[in-house]
């Protein structure tokens, strides 16, 4: 066994890190092939992360950052429903596809119809539109209309599939595949409408809005966050994978704690002792697994609370503890599979499995853990406090044994390390 102990980075330390050593402030990439990528939320607001330079404009201020919002712990862009909430894409021919497309979004509906993401919003009909259209056969009153306007403007029948539900998340993809001039709407990254268009390369330009246009005379009330564009399709896999990107996720576990699973759950659990926050289900012989030690604080306070003292990240029979001093211990076979990098404020460890790297931002003096990962082989395939990481917020409470309990304590418990001295 050795000590790292971990104080003020220097470049050198950081480099002896070996690739992986990025500053810990570093946002993680978007997926390289994005065209446009705005995670509106409290960690990029208005930016463009792809790197193609159309960071969004909040012209009249008239769009709120909200954070959390609605379950979403790095929170979402609310529109008021009035002329004057709307956010404004520049394009800057970045994210004008021309051929096949996919475009996708948050949106959190309170009921009014109105843009979501209008090329050439001034105009009628010119550009592509994805709206929310007022629909009385729909249960929510709404549906997700998209309109895959041509350049050459030869008139498109609008696709049109129900919004879900009005007060609740959706996650909505438009396609176009111009290899087969196939049109199609996906609701929760699962197919639910499509159509044969006309061969034509689509109008896609212009700057676009999302909220408000001049055209209809609708405007959208609600939520939305992460609208991503790609010039190509995808498949539903891909979608989904693409909608949990971290850049819009931001899973964390703070001081309370609260936790955010990887899928978004949000709770409050108020554990004793070490508990797996997430590990590989997918074999008796975990590839890896990541555990926290809970304690009450030093202060006496009138109400019992626990936070995270320190972690343990084990990958095969190498294991780092990291306390709140951001010191790491190092056992087994030395530190080869995981990598660790900090700041003096914070430690990042980081370490790659199957397809999938996994980044870990420990910040011990605020008892703050983050977790981001990329790659698709252990989506569904983990368990414990974080949930499975498939998506699906639902079935997040899932105890070792597999069965879904609906109880936070319950659920907690079950995920108690056993035979642990604390
Ligand atoms: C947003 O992008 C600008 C450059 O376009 C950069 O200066 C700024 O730091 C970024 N902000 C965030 C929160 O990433
Ligand atoms: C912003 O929206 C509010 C309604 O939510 C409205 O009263 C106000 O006039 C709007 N501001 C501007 C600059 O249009
Ligand atoms: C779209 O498909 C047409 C016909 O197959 C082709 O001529 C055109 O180059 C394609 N456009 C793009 C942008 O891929
Ligand atoms: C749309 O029209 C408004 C006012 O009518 C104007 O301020 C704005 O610049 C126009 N937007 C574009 C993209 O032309
Ligand atoms: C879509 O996904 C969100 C977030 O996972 C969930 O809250 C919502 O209930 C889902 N809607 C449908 C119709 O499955
Ligand atoms: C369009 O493409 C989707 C996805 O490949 C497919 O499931 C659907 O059947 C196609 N629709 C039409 C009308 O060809
Ligand atoms: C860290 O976790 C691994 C696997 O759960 C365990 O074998 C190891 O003893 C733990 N290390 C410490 C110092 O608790
Ligand atoms: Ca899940």
């Amino acid at each position: 066994m050795f000590r790292v102990v971990l104080i003020v980075v220097t470049i050198i330390s950081l480099e002896s890190q070996g690739d992986a050593a990025v500053p810990i402030t570093t946002p993680p990439p978007p997926p390289p092939d994005a065209v446009a990528f705005w995670p509106l939320n409290k960690e990029h607001y208005l930016n463009d992360t792809s790197g193609n330079g159309n960071d969004a404009e909040n012209t009249w201020n008239n769009v709120t950052l909200v954070a959390p919002a609605k379950g979403r712990q790095c929170g979402a862009y609310k529109f008021r429903g009035n002329p004057s909430s709307y956010l404004f894409f520049p394009n800057n021919g970045a994210f004008d596809t021309k051929g096949s497309t996919t475009i996708m979004a948050w949106i959190y509906p309170f009921g009014s119809a109105g843009p979501i993401f209008y090329f050439d919003p001034n105009m009628t009909n010119t550009g592509v539109q994805m709206s929310q259209v007022v629909d009385n056969f729909s249960p929510s009153g709404l549906s997700a209309s998209v309109s895959f306007t041509k350049r050459d403007a030869t008139p498109v029948a609008a696709l049109e599939t129900n919004i879900p539900a009005l007060n609740e998340w959706y996650h909505w993809t438009v396609m176009y595949n111009n290899d087969t001039s196939n049109g199609s709407m996906y609701i929760n990254w699962t197919l639910a409408i499509s159509a044969k268009y006309d061969e034509g390369e689509l109008a896609t330009q212009y700057d676009a809005q999302a909220g408000a246009a001049l055209f209809p005379q609708e405007w959208f009330h609600g939520f939305i966050t992460c609208i991503q564009i790609y010039d190509r399709t995808m498949t539903e896999a891909e979608i989904r994978a693409a909608a949990h990107n971290p850049l819009c996720t931001c899973p964390i576990v703070t001081g309370d704690p609260h936790i955010t699973t990887l899928d978004g759950r949000a709770y409050s659990f108020q554990g004793m002792c070490w508990y797996t926050l997430v590990k590989d289900c997918s074999s008796a012989n975990p590839d890896f697994e990541i555990t926290a030690d809970l304690a009450p604080p030093n202060e006496i306070s009138d109400q019992m609370r626990t936070r995270a003292v320190a972690i343990n990240v084990t990958v095969g029979d190498e294991s780092v503890v990291v306390g709140q001093d951001n010191v790491a211990t190092v056992s087994g076979s030395s530190s080869k599979n995981i990598n660790i990098v900090h700041d003096g404020n914070m430690a990042q460890l980081s370490f790659k499995q199957k397809d999938t790297t996994f980044k870990i931002f420990w910040t011990g003096s605020k008892h703050t853990f983050a977790i981001e990962f990329t790659g698709d082989y252990y989506r569904g395939r983990m368990c414990g406090l974080l949930g499975n990481g498939d998506g699906d917020a639902k079935n997040d409470f899932q105890r070792p044994d597999g069965v879904i309990v609906k109880d936070v304590t319950e659920f907690g418990e079950s995920w108690k390390v056993t035979g642990k001295k604390c």
